[in-house]
């Protein structure tokens, strides 16, 4: 049996619960609850002391306003909250520290590495500050993020030959080199939808959701809980989403409403 609401045909099993939510809601809006196989999760990327002022080594401006809503987010019934941390050796490659002059400055040089494991791949990548050392303060999750709403924390960029901007994998593809664990926890849990927030917009929230469209989860960005490094990076960004079918969703536009 089936019956139309406002021009779509609904299975029984659908009205039932698009009509438990209020009544004058957009059917669009209430949709994806309404799917059995909707099972969301949040991905919190990279909120450490190192990407946030006033203290942090690669500080991205407003880094710290994002964590009010954050907790907002955290506070949604999302079947899995993941924070993840970057977490790096003091060696990493990553490092403008661990390089000789005159291609070694923090936020500019461009650095070619080549897969350990295959040296015909490679990657350019950029030189950072040291960052996200593992067992410094600057590693640290920020302490008004409410992590005790989070079920899990992934730590990723640990391996010191390879840069991981990404919280399922480095960027290698023959073969990768070092993956995090994040998609066996997401696919073990049957989520179907990722929705990804945190630092940096332009960096590692990127390539999270870039690689979360990849496992094939329906990939959301909740743009006004990120920030850029270079904000005017981002025009590029929203295309590379666009073609890779990742949405920017905010807050109140109706995405997270279910
Ligand atoms: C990040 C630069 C270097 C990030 C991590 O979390 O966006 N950016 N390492
Ligand atoms: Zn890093």
């Amino acid at each position: 049996m089936s019956q139309p609401i406002g021009g779509n045909t609904l299975r029984n099993g659908c009205l039932a619960i698009c009509t438990s939510c209020n009544a004058s809601t957009a059917l669009r809006t209430c949709l994806p609850a309404a799917m059995s196989s909707f099972k969301p999760a949040l991905v919190i990327v990279d909120v450490q002391e190192d990407f946030c002022p006033p203290n942090g080594s690669l500080a991205v401006q407003g880094g710290r306003d994002i964590v009010p809503l954050l907790n907002e987010l955290l506070d949604r019934p999302f079947a899995i909250k993941v924070a993840t941390k970057d977490f790096h050796p003091q060696d990493h490659v990553s490092f403008a520290s661990n390089h000789d002059a005159p291609n070694n400055k923090p936020f500019e040089s461009m650095i070619t590495i080549a897969n350990p494991l295959n040296p015909s791949e490679t990657q350019e990548t950029r030189l950072w500050p040291d960052h996200c050392i593992q067992g410094t303060k600057g590693a640290e999750l920020l302490p008004e993020l409410d992590v005790t709403k989070v079920h899990e924390i992934v730590e990723k960029g640990q391996d010191t030959r390879v840069e991981m901007y990404s919280a399922f994998a480095d960027p290698f593809k023959r073969p990768c080199v070092s993956r995090s664990g994040l998609a066996k926890l997401l696919h073990d849990a049957e989520i179907t939808d990722v929705f990804v927030a945190g630092l940096a917009a332009d960096y590692c929230v990127r390539y999270t959701a870039l690689d979360a469209a990849k496992e094939g989860f329906k990939t959301r960005v909740i743009g006004e809980a990120t920030r850029a490094v270079d904000p005017s990076s981002m025009d590029a960004v929203l295309k590379e989403y666009d073609e890779a079918g990742v949405t920017v969703v905010e807050k109140d536009d109706g995405s997270l409403s279910w």
